[in-house]
């Protein structure tokens, strides 16, 4: 057997390629499906290659066996990622909650976040770039600001995922595809926001991933509805927002879920400033859908 990583799926078939580079045309054993397992791409996989066209008969080659995952992303469908990129633009319009929800997703699966904003030629991205700073300025995210379209803090940008496995998400249109390939010289199919909105569908329309040197990077669709996957208990919600943390312990009760209680620490450290008062109320919203989740859980 030989060891590869997908790199993309379609239809039923997964791209595999090798440590040398060859790319491999697979189809998943039967025991997968039995077993509810999805192969995805960034998974690291054991596989057997077709025979080829011998006598006038083609044998597909065989994905084997999926290695453990070290981290697995269910909106994108990826595998094994370290970073998730998450990148924004001034249009379209921001979706905040969109962004929260993601950094939340990325430290739940341990995974590095980095913030994207893109089109920073476009008139309005300063304005952009302003707020971005504010909601986030506590929130341990580092911020990077480019424009795909000029070129401009690509190469800043590219030393920011070096020996990552980084995974670009976001809505559709931000630039995702653009961006990478302004980074890497690739060609992939890019779509100007208007046709989309009419078309109402993404430009790229599956995961797929490249590597450069110590760079892998992988393109997904945008999206712009995200749950968050799994039913946790509300009180642990406020362990993804850093900003937070000063102020754990401070509340007048324990546990406080920072949501209205009296003498709650974080509400006072947002009436004077120290938290942004969009992010706190974008939190009191997950908190809200987090807590009827998990009222409902056994029904
Ligand atoms: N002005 C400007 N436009 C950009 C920039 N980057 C991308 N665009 C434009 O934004 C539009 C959307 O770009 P895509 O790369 O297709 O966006 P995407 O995020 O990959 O979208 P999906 O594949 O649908 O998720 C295209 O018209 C791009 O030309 C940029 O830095 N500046
Ligand atoms: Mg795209
Ligand atoms: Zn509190």
């Amino acid at each position: 057997m030989m060891r590869g990583v997908i790199v993309r799926g379609r239809g039923g078939f997964y791209t595999v390629r090798d440590e040398a580079g060859a790319e491999y045309v697979l189809r998943a054993k039967k025991k997968f499906r039995r077993q509810r397992i999805s192969p995805l791409v960034g998974d690291r996989v054991l596989f057997t290659p077709g025979e080829g066209k011998e006598e006038g008969k083609e044998e597909d080659g065989w994905l084997e066996e999926i290695l453990p995952r070290k981290s697995q992303c269910l909106r994108p469908p990826v595998a094994n990622v370290t970073m998730l990129c998450i990148v924004a633009a001034p249009a379209p319009e921001p979706d905040w909650m969109l962004v929260d929800k993601l950094l939340i997703f990325a430290r739940k699966q341990s995974l590095r976040p980095l913030l994207i904003l893109n089109k920073c030629d476009l008139p309005k991205a300063g304005e952009t770039a302003a707020l971005t700073k504010a909601m986030y300025a506590g929130a341990e995210v580092d911020v990077k600001t480019v424009s795909a379209g000029i070129g401009e803090g690509t190469e800043a940008l590219k030393d920011a995922l070096r020996g990552e496995i980084c995974c670009f998400s976001g809505q559709s249109g931000v630039g995702k595809s653009t961006l990478l390939n302004a980074l890497f010289g690739l060609s992939q199919e890019t779509g100007d926001i208007s046709r989309k909105i009419q078309r109402g569908k993404n430009t790229t329309r599956h995961a797929e991933l490249f590597t450069f040197g110590d760079i892998s990077v992988i393109d997904t669709p945008g999206f712009s509805l995200l749950e968050l996957d799994e039913v946790f208990d509300p009180v642990l919600l406020r362990e993804y927002y850093p900003e937070f943390a000063p102020y754990e312990g401070q509340c007048r009760f324990s546990p406080c879920y920072h949501g209205s209680e009296p003498g709650c620490a974080v509400l006072r450290a947002a009436k004077e400033g120290e938290i942004h008062p969009a992010r706190l109320e974008r939190y009191h919203t997950l908190l809200t859908d987090c807590r009827q989740a998990w009222r409902e859980r056994y029904d």
